[in-house]
């Protein structure tokens, strides 16, 4: 039986990614090819939701009409400028951002994880600029099972071994301490070495796992008592995904260090950023910090229109709302195979259960054949993630999907 055109389609570009590509993913077996809202097509036509958003990076929808124009507009104009010059949208941006957020600076990079270590290098100079740790004896306290990327440095604190197996040598300096858990966090706290506390208030790889209720009213307070920086990762968690304009807003509390990526710029090209205070900014002088894009006029313009179209269509309340009415769906199935409906916002997940470990990955693809983007982390976790921009119809016809889906794992 000849295969069909889209099965030629989709396998000639596969085929050309395993033969010149690295195979450091394994994706699943779908090409696409456009992207409008929370939808994507493949080369075939065949229409998806995506309920992976380039993995929280598109929460204004894929190729919003007014992050498409002050693209295309600026491209035209100015692209890089480096830092070695000013630009006449670098200072507009900043003061921007700053003021959207509620910092005195911004320190503006390109990937999220250029960013956490960013953040990384702030708090160590920090802490010896101005809290006086002995030099080269600061210490940032992590979490187990912490995602913060994958450069050197941030991997040197994983806790997972495929992310940091046969890697090392690894950076030294840092302490892991238990998710959500406090009296842990205020034991590390007692050497007067500790620079900083790096936490993702939602742990998206880990598979969206939610701490408890004052996890970070509580982290603020010991963060206070023992001088330490509270440094919130909000790569994933920001930007609305959870139903605020960041996570940690869910209890009013306000971190030191702040570090946003991701949807930034929508999706549309890597833009990240590190906001603090002067206290902690300043500490760093020209010429000890750095990169080629950072801050580039492009950057700048596209990441001023995704703020902006974040509050002006009013993305977190959209976000709270759909993701209540998403998992109020998903446990109304009350499928044998849902050990767990869990999440905040549009950031959501499920816990597996099933005697197959391969069960999330066959839910992934029969969700896949029928219209749905997803994909497992860590196994037996699938999270779902979709554009904050979903409206209740599409997820009425996603949470159906599910539902239709999870009739796989009868077999
Ligand atoms: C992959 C997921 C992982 C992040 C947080 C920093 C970064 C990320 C909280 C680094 C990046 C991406 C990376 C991607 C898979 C995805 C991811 F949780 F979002 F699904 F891995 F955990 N802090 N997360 O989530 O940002 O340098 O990638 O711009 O590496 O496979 P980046």
């Amino acid at each position: 039986m000849t295969q069909s055109s889209t099965a030629v389609d989709q396998q000639y570009y596969i085929q050309l990614e395993e033969k010149h590509g690295a195979h450091n993913y394994h994706p699943l077996p779908v090409v696409l090819e456009r992207g409008k809202g929370a939808q994507v097509w493949d080369t075939d036509g065949k229409p998806y939701y995506d309920f992976l958003s380039g993995y929280s990076a598109v929460n204004q929808g894929h190729c919003h009409p007014a992050l498409v124009e002050a693209m295309q507009e600026q491209a035209s104009t100015l692209t890089l400028t480096s830092r070695a010059f000013h630009s006449n949208l670098l200072g507009v941006y900043e003061a921007y951002i700053t003021k959207y957020f509620g910092f005195d600076k911004v320190l503006p990079m390109n990937t999220g994880v250029e960013a956490v270590e960013t953040a990384i290098k702030l708090a160590r100079k920090w802490a010896y600029k101005v809290k006086k740790v002995l030099p080269g004896q600061a210490r940032v306290v992590v979490c187990d099972a912490n995602f913060h990327g994958r450069t050197m440095g941030v991997i040197s604190f994983s806790t997972d071994p495929s992310a940091k197996n046969e890697f090392g040598p690894f950076l030294e300096g840092f302490d892991v301490v238990p998710y959500n858990n406090l009296p842990a966090l205020e034991k590390a706290f007692q050497s007067e070495h500790v620079a900083a506390f790096l936490f993702e208030p939602i742990q998206g790889e880990a598979g969206v796992v939610v701490p408890d209720e004052g996890y970070y009213k509580g982290i603020r307070e010991l963060c206070n008592r023992y001088n330490v920086l509270m440094v919130a990762d909000e790569i994933q968690t920001g930007l609305c995904r959870t139903g605020k304009l960041l996570a940690v807003d869910h209890e009013d509390v306000k971190p030191d260090i702040l570090i946003l990526g991701k949807a930034l710029s929508g999706g549309m090209m890597p833009v990240s950023a590190v906001l603090a205070n002067d206290e902690i900014m300043l500490t760093i002088q020209p010429g000890e910090h750095g990169s080629t894009y950072g801050g580039n006029p492009l950057a700048c313009k596209v990441a001023m229109a995704a703020l902006h179209v974040l509050e002006q269509e009013k993305m977190a309340d959209n976000a709270a709302r759909l993701g209540e009415h998403f998992r109020k769906g998903l446990n109304a199935l009350q499928s044998p195979f849902i050990e767990t409906v869990r999440g905040k916002g549009l950031l959501n997940a499920i816990v597996i259960k099933h005697s197959d470990a391969n069960a999330a990955w066959k839910l992934c693809m029969e969700m896949m054949k029928n219209g749905l983007l997803a994909k497992p982390t860590h196994g037996d976790k699938i999270r779902f993630a979709p554009p904050l921009i979903i409206n209740e119809k599409q997820m009425d016809e996603a949470i159906e999907i599910i539902n239709k889906s999870l009739q796989v794992l009868n077999n």
